[in-house]
């Protein structure tokens, strides 16, 4: 029997080609590829203005803003954060030398736990690294509470939280600075890409320095900067994939109404509903299986799922705290991450994104619904 078509657990929104080669023939006639180039600097004010924030700064990707923000504040000694995440969160802070100290997430959002802060705080405790994951925003106030009593630094990984607001307020102006991914994967791409938020000029203009070898002129290094410049190309897609984000954004919640609403019922799996006051951004529909009450454990459900050629994804599992690297660490013991170990234990991606049609999403269903 013929398979049918392979639906992925993500597609990447794409400009129209033609617009694009009329940006590439400015840029060609400009010849002026990277470096701050014209389309650069279109697209950080284009961003600043869309996302309701004063400063952001572009990079190639979106690792590279979280290893960076670390270098600009300074961050040393400890830093609390999160398993449940994508690697790149965790492994920002070994590249600059950091131990991290992970903390349980609260199961309501799958974000770090705001209670279990406090007790893991030593006197080399010098910043917190929180994940909004899938988009759903931390708490953002508890968590300024603390690090101010403290004095922490707070470094948010925004990477899935595009666009995503509370009570008409970006959750990119939480803490000393955000970190964004435009990986092809994310609900806003510039094939690869990422960016950091800041809230002045002053910090702005220092990261801007970092991102470029350190460079403040052709003749002074200021910092043992890298290279982690977005390019013209990349900035013009940039620019045009901004202008179809909201429809982009708006065909994955009507995704997440139909999963919502044909799952609600069914035995074993749950999700999370919106959250009152955010505008959310639809990033991810993970959904978590009681292999009891459903009757098939996770695994069982994911690869029968791949057998159909529907394939979600079990971010995030395994859980950063489980890897060669980390798992010697005194906070990575299971014992310490209860919720985290079941959440990533029960967890499937379904798929997600703008160019889902009726019968695929129907197809994802069926995949569940009927075992
Ligand atoms: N912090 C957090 C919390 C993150 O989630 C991430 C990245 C980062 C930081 C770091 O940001 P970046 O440095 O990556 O900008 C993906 C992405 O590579 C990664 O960006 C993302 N998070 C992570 C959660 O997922 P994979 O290894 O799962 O991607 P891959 O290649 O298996 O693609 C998944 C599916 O997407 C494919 O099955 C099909 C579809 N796809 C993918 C690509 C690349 C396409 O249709 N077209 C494509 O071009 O990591």
């Amino acid at each position: 029997m013929e398979k049918e078509k392979i639906i992925t657990v993500t597609s990447p929104l794409l400009p129209d080609l033609g617009e694009l080669n009329k940006l590439l023939k400015d840029i060609w006639n400009r010849k002026w590829i990277t470096n701050n180039g014209h389309y650069h600097q279109e697209l950080e004010k284009a961003l600043c203005e869309y996302l309701k924030v004063p400063y952001i700064s572009l990079f190639t990707n979106g690792t590279l803003p979280l290893i960076t923000a670390l270098q600009a504040l300074r961050i040393t000694g400890e830093v609390i954060t999160t398993p449940y995440s994508f690697v790149a969160t965790t492994h920002s802070l070994w590249w600059n030398g950091i131990k991290p100290v992970f903390i349980d997430i609260d199961p309501q959002t799958g974000n770090m736990d705001p209670d279990k802060i406090e007790a893991a705080i030593t006197p080399k405790t010098t910043a917190i690294m929180p994940v909004h994951v899938y988009g759903k925003p931390c708490n953002t106030q508890r968590i300024k509470e603390i690090a101010d009593k403290y004095g922490l630094k707070v470094i948010y990984d925004a990477a899935h939280a595009f666009g995503v607001e509370v009570n008409g307020e970006s959750i990119l102006n939480a803490g000393d600075m955000s970190t964004l991914s435009f990986h092809a994967t994310k609900v806003y791409n510039t094939i690869e890409g990422g960016a950091l938020v800041m809230h002045d000029a002053e910090t702005k203009k220092r990261i801007d320095y970092l991102k470029n070898f350190g460079f403040a002129n052709e003749v002074t290094v200021v910092a043992p900067g890298i290279n982690s410049k977005m390019d013209e190309v990349r900035a013009a897609y940039g620019l045009l994939n901004l202008r179809q984000v909201d429809a982009a954004i708006e065909a994955r919640h009507q995704v997440a109404i139909k999963y919502r609403e044909a799952l609600r019922n069914v035995e074993g799996i749950t999700f999370f509903d919106d959250m009152p006051g955010v505008k959310h951004n639809y990033s991810y529909f993970p959904i978590f299986v009681d292999a009891e009450k459903y009757g098939m454990t996770r695994d069982e459900l994911y690869f029968k799922m791949k057998e159909q050629n529907v394939l979600g994804r079990r971010y995030f599992y395994p859980l950063i705290s489980t890897f060669s690297t980390y798992r010697g660490l005194e906070s990575a013991n299971p014992e310490n991450l209860p919720m985290s170990h079941k959440m990533a234990d029960t967890v499937i991606c379904l798929p997600m994104h703008h160019a889902l049609k009726e019968e695929d999403i129907e197809r994802v269903l069926k995949t569940i619904i009927n075992k």
